[in-house]
């Protein structure tokens, strides 16, 4: 054996998070990078890294539900099919829905879109990726002719001009930053184009800060700039483009000059220019968005301006120069290869494809597959409320709180006769409406295969058992399409087996094109049991050769020929277009919403990990200083934020200029479990993009007033538990936060309370320990049974005054208290405890009191603070905040 090879303990496969999909080498208690996968190259960011910790069993479904009581799996699978049976019966599959998930394997998702529009005949086929990623897609298919992002990482770092649109890669897609920032060298320069100063503009050489909806404005006018700086590639455009002049001539009415681009997008002339001279003079430049691009009512003309300005230029799948649309969820693009969206069939064949419909059928050996499209996620859940769908299966996502207007969308759940939901977790906002509640195999448990950002094909490997009662999500699918009748067309054993159908299909799709379709893994239709499970990272489209090689493609489109029926790509007349939803006197801050570093979405599985609940323990709004001073709010302090729809949003101020005047940032992670009124969405009207049906998640409206509060509260108790019974009606606000040893409830309220007699109520049980002075509206109790403690009840008039608790948390890890401990409970922290201050690296549990301390104790780089506090040398995804806070410090110090 090559002693060079070190051996592999655990199983490689790859991180259930983020599109980057990063390669990992887990066992149950450690997860490390694969230094062998090419999206990670042996990095982790703070997520991958936690995973292991998220394998625990506190919440996990573990047997099949009906009308809230447990049952077996013959049970349930009647259950399911009878609804199914009947609603066809009596209303037609189109009465039947699903609604389906990116973070589905492709072999999951290949049986349910196979199953839904194949063999039930439902048209009514989509999924969160609706919420994602599809104005990408509708946009790909107006250029290109084919749902393909044309670029590989690698064009990330090889470009000279990087220009990151509506990103924040640094908290998003954070390895892949990680690569950008290694990648930085003389005369490359980074663009972010983001209405506020994020963690990614820290790389930015120039950072637009636009005004949000604005993006058509500013490519349209630097498609423009380009034509009059002679800096198009005009052979390139008369050889492998079309509409060139029409979109050129509506490109001048939107944006005829740098000054009216300038006060249109409300910046700087100065930096219009500078960034459009950047463009014109950097061939190798790559453009890199995500949902602040998507995710708007003209997300897909979005897409495509910027697509324009690279077809302009000859910068479309060339090393260093192209667009590049990043995806969000790990198997996004794999769900967008078997047909997860409703307006698509399956293996990238449209409904309008010709003789597409009819091969598939033949193809699948069924004669249902509906004739026409079906609705889009926001439409569909409308059916839902209508009571046209009579049948709702919902598999790994969580619409009851990422879907827009989530108060309409939870009266649509609690209206439709079945409500199906397939899910690893118990209680999840969705699962309380589920009828029919499905135990699904979570990460570790199951196999299949996820397609990443770069097209790149990735195995997810099992290394864990399948609780007893647990079934994979094809596995599911696989026994009501045979309870329903349709076994023979759904004899599949494993994984393996749908994944050789998947492929077989690509390769037919592909054929019957006549090679205009890229999509293609035919070559790995043939794939033995073996060969799968070793499958490496590869690239579609896949080829084989005569030795029986295969082998992927980097870069699509190179010789500048396009999935188009002429071949040629289209570049698209893009009008200004803005947002949908206006601020007016009474909503008059924009709300624009987006992810925080340590959290995964709705947080089933984040908040599982007490340390990545401790970068930001709870929602907050971002405002700018002006606003803040103006609204009367001071940092720290409870606000609330009401929009248009029925439910408003409560979080705590932070206050700061990375943000423009009269517009907030609001975090989406946070659910109905996780806090009494901090969903999102609910500032989020359901107006959708027209082409690609995409909501506009980015530009809500609302006013935004100070929470009145008498009190404000930390309750610490031993026991975990999802609710407080009977007490959160006696708060305006809470919020849980999961520690390590504890489980800790931030709580506030406007409410007169008389602590001294309702302790017991809130520490379940007599408190030992008492402190009270009522002039100063504190409160301190503590229960302690036996010497161990149980519960921690600290009231105060102002949040500041309550102490970090992280050291009562180590009290709960105690048997038994020490003296000192007990004796320091009441004040919450004992003598010599540092007190960290806001946690920035979240695997050391580095705050910024501890970071500030260090640089005005003589600390002037990353590295330096990494050799004395650890932070930031594990994952590095605090990095681009140690720079921040370096670079704040030693200008305030000169
Ligand atoms: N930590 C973490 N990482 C994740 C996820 C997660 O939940 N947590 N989710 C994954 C998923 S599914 C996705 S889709 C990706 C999303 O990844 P990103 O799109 O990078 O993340 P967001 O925070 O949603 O939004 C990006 C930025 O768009 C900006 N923006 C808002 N309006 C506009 C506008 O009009 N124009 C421009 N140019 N920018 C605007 C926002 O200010 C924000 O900074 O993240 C993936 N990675
Ligand atoms: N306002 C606003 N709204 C947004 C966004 C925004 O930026 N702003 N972003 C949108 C975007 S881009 C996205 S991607 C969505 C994400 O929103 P969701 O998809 O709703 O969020 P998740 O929390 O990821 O939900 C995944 C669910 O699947 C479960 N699960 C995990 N693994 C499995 C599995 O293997 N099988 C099954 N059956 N279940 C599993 C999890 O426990 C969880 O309940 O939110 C969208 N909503
Ligand atoms: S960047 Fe982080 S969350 Fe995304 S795939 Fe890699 S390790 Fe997972
Ligand atoms: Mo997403």
């Amino acid at each position: 054996m090559d002693s060079k090879v070190k051996p592999v303990a655990g199983t490689q496969t790859t991180c259930p998070y983020c599109g980057v999909g990063c390669g990992v080498t887990a066992t149950p208690s450690e997860v490390t990078g694969d230094e062998r996968h090419p999206a990670n190259q042996g990095r982790l960011c703070v997520k991958g890294s936690a995973l292991h910790e998220t394998l625990v069993p506190s919440g996990r479904l573990l047997k099949p539900r009906i009308a809230g009581e447990d049952r077996s799996w013959p049970e349930a699978l009647a259950a399911v099919s009878s609804a199914i049976r009947d609603a066809v019966a009596q209303y037609g599959p189109g009465s039947v829905a699903f609604y389906l998930s990116g973070q589905l394997l492709t072999e999951d998702y290949f049986v349910a879109n196979k199953l839904a529009k194949g063999f039930i005949g439902t048209p009514h086929v989509d999924t969160n990726s609706r919420l994602c990623m599809s104005a990408a897609v509708a946009a790909h298919k107006r250029a290109f002719g084919e749902d393909c992002v044309p670029g590989c990482y690698e064009d990330l770092e090889l470009a000279d001009l990087l220009v990151l649109a509506g990103s924040n890669a640094a908290w998003a897609h954070p390895v892949l930053y990680q690569r950008m920032q290694a990648s930085q060298r003389a005369g490359r320069r980074v663009v972010v184009i983001d209405p506020r100063r994020t963690a990614t503009a820290e790389l930015a050489d120039l950072h637009l800060k636009l005004k949000p909806g604005t993006d058509t404005v500013l490519f349209n006018g630097l498609l423009v700039w380009l034509t009059q700086h002679e800096a198009t590639d005009q052979s390139y455009i008369a050889e492998h483009c079309s509409g060139f002049a029409e979109t050129l001539f509506c490109a001048q009415e939107v944006a005829p000059s740098v000054t009216s681009v300038a006060a249109q997008c409300d910046l700087d002339e100065d930096d219009v220019e500078r960034f459009y001279r950047w463009y014109a003079d950097t061939p190798r430049t790559v453009t890199a968005f995500s949902q602040g691009i998507n995710q708007a009512v003209t997300g897909t003309d979005k897409c495509n301006a910027i697509i324009n300005c690279h077809l302009a230029t000859g910068r479309v799948g060339q090393p260093g120069a192209s667009p590049f649309s990043l995806t969000g969820q790990p198997n996004a693009m794999g769900g967008r290869e078997v047909g997860g969206l409703a307006n698509t069939l399956a293996a990238h064949m449209e409904y309008d494809t010709a003789g597409a419909r009819e091969r598939l059928a033949g193809f699948w050996g069924t004669d249902r597959l509906p004739e026409a499209p079906g609705l889009k996620a926001v439409d569909l859940f409308e059916a839902v409320r209508r009571g046209d769908i009579k049948v709702l299966w919902i598999m790994g996502t969580n619409p009851a709180v990422s879907l827009p207007d989530s108060a309409r969308v939870c009266e649509a759940l609690a209206g439709c006769p079945t409500v199906i939901v397939s899910d690893c977790m118990a209680n999840t906002d969705t699962t309380a409406f589920a009828d029919i509640l499905l135990p699904a195999a979570g990460w570790g448990e199951k196999d299949g295969t996820v397609t990443n950002s770069e097209r790149c094909i990735s195995r997810q490997r099992s290394f864990l058992p399948l609780p007893t009662e647990v079934w994979p999500d094809w596995r599911i699918l696989t026994s009501v399409a045979c309870e329903l009748g349709y076994a023979k067309a759904f004899q599949y054993q494993g994984p393996a087996d749908i994944f050789r159908e998947h492929a077989a299909l690509s390769a037919l799709a592909c054929r019957a094109s006549n090679g205009r379709q890229v999509f293609d893994i035919g070559a790995l239709g043939q794939l033995t049991e073996a060969r799968y499970n070793q499958l490496e990272p590869i690239q579609w489209p896949v080829t084989l050769d005569e030795a029986g090689v295969v082998t992927g493609m980097p870069r699509l489109f190179s010789d500048g020929r396009f999935a188009t029926d002429d071949g040629r790509a289209r570049l698209v007349p893009i009008p200004a277009g803005l947002p949908r939803q206006i601020v007016t006197s009474r909503y008059p801050l924009v709300v624009n919403t987006g992810r925080i570093r340590d959290q995964w979405h709705t947080m089933t599985r984040t908040a599982l990990v007490s340390r990545l609940l401790t970068h930001r323990q709870e929602p907050f709004v971002e405002i700018h200083p002006d606003d803040a001073h103006r609204l009367g709010v001071c940092e720290g302090a409870l606000c609330q934020l009401t929009g248009p729809g029925p439910e408003p949003f409560i979080g705590r101020a932070r206050i700061t200029s990375d943000q423009r005047p009269g517009e907030v940032f609001i975090p989406i992670h946070w659910s109905g479990r996780f806090a009494s009124q901090s969903v999102a969405t609910n500032l989020i009207a359901a107006v959708t993009d027209p082409i690609s049906g995409q909501p506009e998640s980015k530009h809500g409206v609302a006013s935004l007033r100070r929470l009145a509060c008498r009190w404000q509260a930390r309750l610490m108790r031993r026991s975990a538990s999802d609710e407080l019974p009977g007490l959160t009606g006696l708060c305006d606000y809470w919020c849980r936060q999961p520690l390590a040893h504890s489980d800790s409830w931030w709580l506030a309220g406007s409410q007169t309370m008389d602590w001294e007699s309702e302790a017991s109520i809130w520490l379940a049980g007599e408190p030992q320990l008492v402190m009270a002075d009522s002039a100063q509206g504190r409160f301190r109790a503590a229960r302690v049974v036996d010497g161990r403690l149980e519960a921690v009840l600290l009231v105060d008039s102002d949040v500041g005054l309550l102490p970090d608790l992280a050291w009562l948390d180590e009290c709960f890890a105690a048997d038994r208290l020490s003296p000192d401990q007990r004796q320091c409970l009441l004040a919450g922290r004992s003598v010599d405890t540092e007190e960290i201050g806001a946690l920035v690296c979240s695997c050391f549990q580095v705050g910024d009191r501890q970071i500030i301390n260090a640089i005005r104790g003589g600390q002037k780089t990353v590295e330096a603070l990494g050799k004395i506090l650890k932070c930031g040398t594990n994952c590095g995804s605090c990095v681009p905040e140690l720079r921040e806070l370096l670079q704040d410090e030693l200008l305030e110090t000169g």
